[in-house]
């Protein structure tokens, strides 16, 4: 197995890794920025090493830096955890080259699946079925007569892009032309890369993606589906498993091209094939993620199975522990993304002391947090603070569980998504399954946003409630004990 593994991350992912490495016997290895020098991910890895200032450029993103730490060490494998340098092929190789074990698929793969058209490609020969679009490497001319073949509307698409990054939607003709420069431009700015293709437009349709492990003994397994369409600008805010959309029959069809896909891929590691998923129950792949994912862990709540310390055995060369009998889905698990956000001021980032904190528990309740009262959380790295992750028996116990972890869950200090969070809960679609990726858009309103003076009357009158409250639960403490109770067959009967 692994001896020692260096996690190049920082953050609730940090620790995930830290945990899953602890359980195997793994020694592990931090990496950190300055400000983050007392960090949860330092505190629980056995070493830890500086390795720059807090801009991620000079820091977790920095590959040599890393691999130094690494060899400084004598760590033998290197975890990248998601974001930063989790999908870059090149730093995979460069970790190959410095005699370390990458913990992720090979790097061939990671660059393959990076370029959007060739994955399309790729995974259309393996029988995947594609929304209707162009291939990669065609001139403006070229794609204007493409786009007459497919209709409108479409989506540009940049070959280097992927998560929604560099997408253009394209509603009539006499856009086309115009939306493609701009696309090119961006392309180019963002991924040095202005190949753009096209592909139709699919509207209010579900995001769905499958979970896949493969070993490098060729054996490939799927543990089903998570539904991740509540998401405002790409940014998944709640994610579940199973998805309340896909039946049985569904399920075994989208699982088994998700199992081909790998295969055709040559894949190795935990790795997702994302899909787009249709009013009509039609499907299409999208793209494939070739890494751990942050929602990862509502499907290890509904299988059982820890992805982390699979990754892990992966990477030591050792077989999958599963076949694809061995997967059953038991139960319901949701995701929240708390993130350090104001959901009433458009989502904007939100900076500051954690001055309070307190963190539910109880039955069927998972927390993955980097928070801890005293933390400063800074506008250097991504808003996300923790996942809350419940599990239930069915969809609805799932959902009462979440309410009551929400509720038991406070922050202080900064702006989080807990409150909106609590609210897509009490929503009735969200609760009868009937939602898409335009859910958040179309049919949610946050709480009108109240101007300041009226804030502070909301403020005087919000704490007058709780007084009163608090008064009431005294009271109900000191009450004597119910007149009534219940018979043997349920019926209310008065106390003698
Ligand atoms: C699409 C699409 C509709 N039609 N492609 C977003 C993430 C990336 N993997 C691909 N994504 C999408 N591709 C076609 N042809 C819808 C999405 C999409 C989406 C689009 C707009 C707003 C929210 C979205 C959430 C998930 C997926």
């Amino acid at each position: 197995m692994l001896r020692k593994v260096l996690v190049a991350n920082r953050g609730e992912i940090a620790v995930r890794i830290v945990r899953a490495c602890q359980e195997l016997g793994m020694e592990t290895v931090a990496v950190y920025s300055d400000v983050d020098r007392i960090a949860p991910h330092v505190r629980r890895a056995r070493e830890a090493y500086c390795i720059g200032p807090a801009p991620a450029a000079e820091s977790y993103l920095c590959e040599d830096k890393i691999i130094q730490a690494a060899q400084k060490s004598r760590a033998d494998a290197v975890h990248p955890g998601y974001g930063f340098l989790a999908e870059n092929a090149n730093f995979a190789q460069a970790v190959l080259d410095a005699g370390l074990i990458w913990i992720g698929p090979p790097p061939e793969v990671i660059r393959a699946m990076g370029d959007k058209v060739a994955a399309r490609q790729a995974m259309a020969a393996a029988g995947l079925p594609l929304v209707p679009g162009s291939e990669g490497n065609l001139t403006d001319e070229e794609l204007i007569a493409v786009a007459e073949r497919i209709g409108y509307p479409l989506l540009i698409k940049a070959a280097s892009g992927g998560g929604g990054r560099g997408m253009r939607g394209v509603y009539q003709r006499q856009d086309l032309l115009k939306c493609m420069r701009v696309a090119r431009n961006e392309a180019q700015a963002a991924f040095g890369d202005d190949r753009i293709y096209l592909e139709k437009l699919l509207d209010g349709a579900r995001h769905i993606e499958v979970q896949v492990l493969a070993d490098t003994h060729g054996n490939v397994i799927q543990l089903g589906e998570r539904e991740c369409s509540i998401q405002r600008r790409h940014q998944k805010l709640i994610e579940e498993a199973p998805s309340p959309a896909i039946n049985d029959h569904l399920r075994a069809q989208m699982g088994e091209l998700a199992v081909k896909a790998a295969q055709a891929a040559g894949y190795a590691s935990a790795g997702t094939i994302e899909f787009l998923l249709d009013r009509d129950y039609n499907f299409y792949f999208l793209e494939m993620n070739t890494r751990l994912q942050v929602e990862h862990a509502v499907t290890e709540m509904v299988t059982g199975v820890d992805i982390v310390k699979e990754m892990l055995r992966i990477a030591a060369g050792r077989k999958l522990r599963y076949t694809q009998d061995d997967i059953h889905l038991n139960g319901w698990a949701i995701e929240c993304r708390i993130l350090a956000e104001d959901p009433y001021r458009n989502f904007i980032p939100s900076i500051g002391t954690i001055s309070g904190l307190w963190e539910p528990t109880g039955p069927g309740v998972r927390l993955e947090s980097s928070v801890y009262p005293g933390a400063e959380i800074t506008p250097y790295y991504d808003s996300l603070l923790a996942k809350l992750v419940a599990w239930g028996e069915t969809r609805g116990e799932a959902i009462l569980r979440m309410r009551r972890a929400l509720a038991e869950y406070r922050i202080i200090g900064i702006k989080t998504t807990l409150p909106f969070h609590m609210q897509v809960m009490d929503s009735t679609r969200y609760q009868g399954g009937q939602f898409d990726t335009n859910f958040l858009e179309q049919h949610f309103t946050l709480d009108e946003v109240l101007r300041p003076d009226q804030r502070k009357v909301a403020a005087i009158a919000a704490t007058l409630l709780a007084h009163q409250h608090n008064r009431q639960a005294f009271v109900i403490q000191h009450r004597a004990s119910s007149p009534w109770k219940l018979d043997g067959r349920g019926r209310a009967m008065r106390r003698r």
